[in-house]
């Protein structure tokens, strides 16, 4: 079926109010095909997301589409008792004409669709501290508010999604059948991940030893999943639920650290660009900590600079097997553009481990905040 026939039968099942008036690709997410519709009335208009979800990578939709709706009704109710505004600062579903909370096309494609926040915007990178700390203080806090969230009942929406000794195994599996013949010509990025093999083992061989406990955590936490209020410059809203799943804390801050401390692009070409910025690191801990509101053990902040180096260290490496493997997984928009993206995480690790030192010092210094 041709694509606008696809937009024709899938914006009509969902409840939205007015008359499509546009349609148009929107954000720089890497997994689910994402638009922006507006729909106008008489004397108004409203914006929606409308998203197709990436069904080879989310094998079971419906799962995760229970995920999402008890998560987000759980943050709706906690966010009122708080005084908050539930419209904006939690994810809106749109029901479908059969009250579902997606819809599967005649193709066989997850879609769902939700209120457009706005007045707020997300960043590919980090252009004022401040933005970065309430974006640590809004990933700290939606922790806390799905702390007594009941974890048994949150499907696991990707397999070992942050085991890092599983995505070590999938590496090297990669590796082996080197499908596209690449490997040859990555030989330095190959090298850098062989020799960490311990490196994928410290958080997850503290996990499995009940040392750090597993908490309902959000597991893509970097910059461009939350919305920042373009009044008030707060992180209003945390968005892109589909992998919010039982994890560690420190996954939840590497993976921030990872995007937004760093000094470049995610997919920047010129290495000599990239380096962990650790004034932005120090900006994040404290608001990461602050935002947890005392909730993290000691050992949890202890481990926060090991899930920056960790986080960084697992996505190259994801990054560098979806290369390997011919770029299934990551959307790419230039040829080798996995690659450049599996460069700068390695260049990212290499700095982080040379400041680890400081890394934890910091971590030191913010232990005993009291908020
Ligand atoms: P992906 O999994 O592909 O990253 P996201 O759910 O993160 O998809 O959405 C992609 C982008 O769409 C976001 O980075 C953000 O810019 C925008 N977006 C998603 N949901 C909303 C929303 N409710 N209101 C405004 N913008 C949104
Ligand atoms: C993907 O969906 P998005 O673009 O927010 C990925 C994350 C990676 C990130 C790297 C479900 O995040 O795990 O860290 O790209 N999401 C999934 O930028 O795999
Ligand atoms: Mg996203």
């Amino acid at each position: 079926m041709e694509q606008q026939a696809i937009f024709d039968e899938v914006i009509a099942q969902f409840l939205f109010r007015g008359v499509l008036k546009a349609c148009v690709p929107f954000g720089s997410g890497h997994i689910n095909d994402t638009y922006r519709l507006t729909f106008q009335w008489e004397d108004g208009q409203q914006h929606y997301i409308l998203q197709k979800m990436n069904k080879s990578i989310f094998e079971k939709p419906e799962e995760l589409m229970e995920n999402v709706s008890g998560v987000t009704s759980w943050l709706r109710r906690k966010i009122q008792e708080e005084g908050g505004d539930p419209e904006r600062e939690t994810l809106n579903l749109v029901p479908t004409v059969q009250g579902k909370p997606y819809y599967v096309d005649s193709a066989g494609d997850y879609w769902r669709s939700y209120v457009f926040i706005e007045d707020a915007s997300c960043f590919d990178q980090v252009a004022r501290e401040e933005d970065f700390y309430q974006s640590a203080v809004a990933f700290g806090h939606f922790q806390r508010l799905l702390a007594d969230y009941p974890a048994e009942t949150l499907h696991e929406t990707i397999p070992n999604f942050h085991n890092t000794i599983d995505r070590f195994a999938k590496f090297k599996a990669a590796l082996a059948s080197d499908i596209c013949s690449r490997a040859e010509e990555v030989q330095p990025e190959i090298s850098f991940v062989l020799e960490r093999e311990a490196l994928a083992h410290t958080l997850c061989d503290m996990q499995s030893s009940g040392e750090l406990p597993l908490r309902v955590t959000h597991n893509d936490t970097k910059l461009n999943n939350i919305m920042i209020d373009n009044a008030t410059r707060k992180g209003i809203c945390v968005i892109d639920l589909d992998t919010v799943m039982p994890g560690l804390a420190a996954n939840d801050f590497g993976d921030s650290i990872r995007f937004g401390a760093s000094t470049g692009a995610e997919d920047e070409k010129d290495l000599s660009k990239i380096e962990c910025d650790l004034h932005l690191y120090e900006v994040y801990t404290r608001g990461f900590i602050e935002g947890c509101c005392g909730a993290l053990t000691e050992k949890e902040i202890d481990t926060l600079p090991m899930g920056a180096i960790l986080m960084t260290f697992e996505c190259g490496m994801r990054f560098l097997t979806d290369y390997l493997e011919g770029d299934h997984y990551f959307k790419i928009h230039r040829e080798g553009h996995n690659l450049d993206r599996a460069r700068t995480q390695f260049k990212l690790v290499k700095d982080m481990e040379e400041k680890l030192e400081q890394m934890k010092a910091i971590g030191e210094k913010y232990k005993n905040m009291v908020v």
